[in-house]
């Protein structure tokens, strides 16, 4: 009997409506597998939450989540708070927080989805991204000196730790390992610009592959990266990269597999001393919020990872197979992906199917 605790953070613009379609799912798939049940506890922290107390979340609000067994999140933003507020009060801390340094982000070309790339056909498309999540150019290190003067000066500074940088490749190959398939690795820099950093992250890089002899592994400069992502998408196996160069490209991999709407992401605790997160990749989306138009598929992809780290692994593929062959069928889709239904429609759908 698995009773899990888990926390529930819906977030801003199209968070709650996406995350509404994740429950159902996760609802859905309890209550026909016997001795399965979850128990979810609501955060309403978000913009709303900051409007109200000038806080994203309560001051003891990573205390208050440090013990469920897991977090399903949604979105943040806003249009009229600063992103950098909304970001770093709420997304990030989490993520430092709760050590949730490795965040997998996997891309496939489904079938049923249509990929913008010509010539695409399913499974054509197949990798998965593997985002350093606690450190690199998203520390929170630097400072202003003089504002507003003719002096002003920055300093953003990245960070990158050898335990950091050796966890995120080290977790792309030993997954490389068990995907089979193409048995690729591709580290991801800008080796030639940032000599210190990223040549650093190189040395560690070759360091890990030779402990993985079986596996091909390419080294790629960020800018070639995403060009090959658009050119040549089928190239790719597994992508190991930095944390901000591994989130733009996990949004080209979203857009050339079909949708944005379609790339679910875990953030992760590899000693599972503390809560992993699972969320759909795309933000709060504020131009379409409450329109009924976001595709709650991606969240729903999210369940399932969430699912596969509880090591509940016939539900996480069941809610897999219902998120296919929703795809597949084209009956019920949103209008990213060419279909005229609603966000509530595509998640009742996902819940017949499971039924
Ligand atoms: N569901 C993901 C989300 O809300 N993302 C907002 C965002 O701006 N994320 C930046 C990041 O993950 O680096």
């Amino acid at each position: 009997m698995a009773e899990y605790n888990l926390a529930v953070i819906a977030g801003d613009g199209i968070g709650p409506e996406v995350i509404a379609e994740g429950r159902k799912a996760l609802e859905a798939v309890a209550s026909d597998t016997p001795g399965l049940s979850f128990r979810l506890t609501d955060f309403p922290w978000g913009s709303d939450y900051y409007r109200e107390t000038g806080r994203m979340m309560p001051e003891d609000g990573l205390a208050r989540l440090a013990g469920f067994d897991a977090v399903l999140f949604g979105a943040v933003g806003d249009p009229n708070i600063p992103d950098h507020v909304t970001l770093q009060g709420l997304l990030l801390p989490m993520r430092r927080a709760f050590d949730q340094a490795i965040c997998v982000r996997p891309a496939v070309l489904y079938p049923g989805v249509v990929s913008p790339i010509a010539g695409k056909a399913a499974g054509d498309i197949d990798m998965v991204i593997f985002r350093e999540n606690t450190e690199g150019e998203y520390a929170p290190v630097g400072g202003r000196l003089y504002p507003g003067s003719p002096h002003e000066t920055v300093i953003q500074t990245g960070v990158f730790t050898r335990r950091g940088t050796e966890r995120i490749i080290r977790a792309a190959f030993e997954h490389s390992v068990r995907r089979g398939g193409k048995g690729k690795v591709t580290s991801v820099t800008k080796s030639n610009a940032q000599a210190f950093s990223m040549v650093f992250w190189d040395e560690v890089f070759e360091g890990v592959a030779a402990e993985f002899p079986q596996i091909e592994t390419e080294s790629l400069l960020v800018d070639r990266a995403a060009m090959d992502l658009v050119r040549w998408p089928e190239e790719f196996d597994v992508i190991v990269a930095s944390n901000l160069f591994a989130d733009i490209l996990s949004d080209i991999a979203a857009v050339v597999t079909g949708s944005m709407g379609l790339a679910p992401s875990a953030n992760v605790n590899p000693e599972r001393r503390f809560p992993s997160m699972f969320e759909p990749v795309h933000g709060a989306a504020f131009d379409i919020v409450g329109r009924g138009l976001a595709n709650p598929l991606a969240t729903i992809f999210a369940v399932a990872m969430l699912l596969d780290h509880l090591g509940e692994h016939t539900a996480a593929n069941r809610v897999n197979a219902a998120v296919l062959q929703t795809l597949n069928e084209r009956t019920t889709l949103t209008g990213d992906l060419g279909g005229g239904a609603s966000t509530q429609q595509v998640g009742d759908e996902i819940v017949r199917l499971l039924g």
